[in-house]
């Protein structure tokens, strides 16, 4: 099994997380760089990590390799609640990503531009529902939810993108996880 992924990405991480016990190849791939984006087209048109290839199967999209491991590694499937937290967690990690892209790209990602105030504005709002769903226990459990939200607040910490101080019970729900030897040694890094 060969995860193709980089130590940053909130996507890829997750993965990492749910192959924690498993044995697999990491092969690190910077999407960002021309060469190398032309060599990981050969696997995938979208060129977006994370990509998994194993026994000749190839998978696009961290939902769909998911979904993958969890039906080979005999896991049960997130429920449709489980979904929707997810859902709402990937809405505000791709904000921010469009954001991060914004600055990288040299362009001001202030309200003044509507791709930027939309996601100014899903920001705070899927943070406020996610962090009501957190006073309902929603992430006591490290369950694939509770691993995608750790990865959005490290992420948004570890590139500097995000104060998450308003909500402080999503803070507080990641906390019990932080020092577990794969989520340490997943923590993003360059
Ligand atoms: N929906 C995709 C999103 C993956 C994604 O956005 N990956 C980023 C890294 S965090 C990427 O590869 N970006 C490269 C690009 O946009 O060209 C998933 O869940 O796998």
């Amino acid at each position: 099994m060969i995860l193709y992924g980089s130590t940053t990405s909130p996507y890829v991480r997750r993965i990492r997380i749910l192959l924690a016990d498993h044995n697999y190849q990491f092969e690190a791939v910077n999407v960002y760089e021309d060469e190398t984006r032309k060599r990981f087209a050969e696997l995938t048109p979208i060129k977006k990590l994370p990509l998994l290839v194993d026994e000749g199967q190839t998978v696009f999209d961290s939902h769909v390799i998911a979904q993958y491991l969890l039906n080979k590694l005999d896991l049960p499937q997130p429920s449709v609640d489980e979904l929707n937290l997810i859902s709402v967690v990937d809405a505000a990690t791709d904000a921010l990503i469009i954001l991060f892209m914004g600055e990288r790209s040299g362009i001001a990602t202030d309200k003044n531009k509507l791709i930027f105030k939309l996601q100014h504005e899903r920001l705070p709002d899927c943070l406020d529902w996610l962090n009501e769903q957190a006073k309902k226990g929603a992430f006591e459990t490290l369950s694939y939810a509770t691993v995608a939200l750790i990865s959005l607040i490290d992420w948004a910490e570890f590139r500097s993108l995000y104060n998450f101080s308003q909500w402080p019970e999503l803070k507080q729900a990641v906390e019990p996880y932080a020092q577990l030897p794969i989520v340490k040694s997943s923590y993003p890094h360059v």
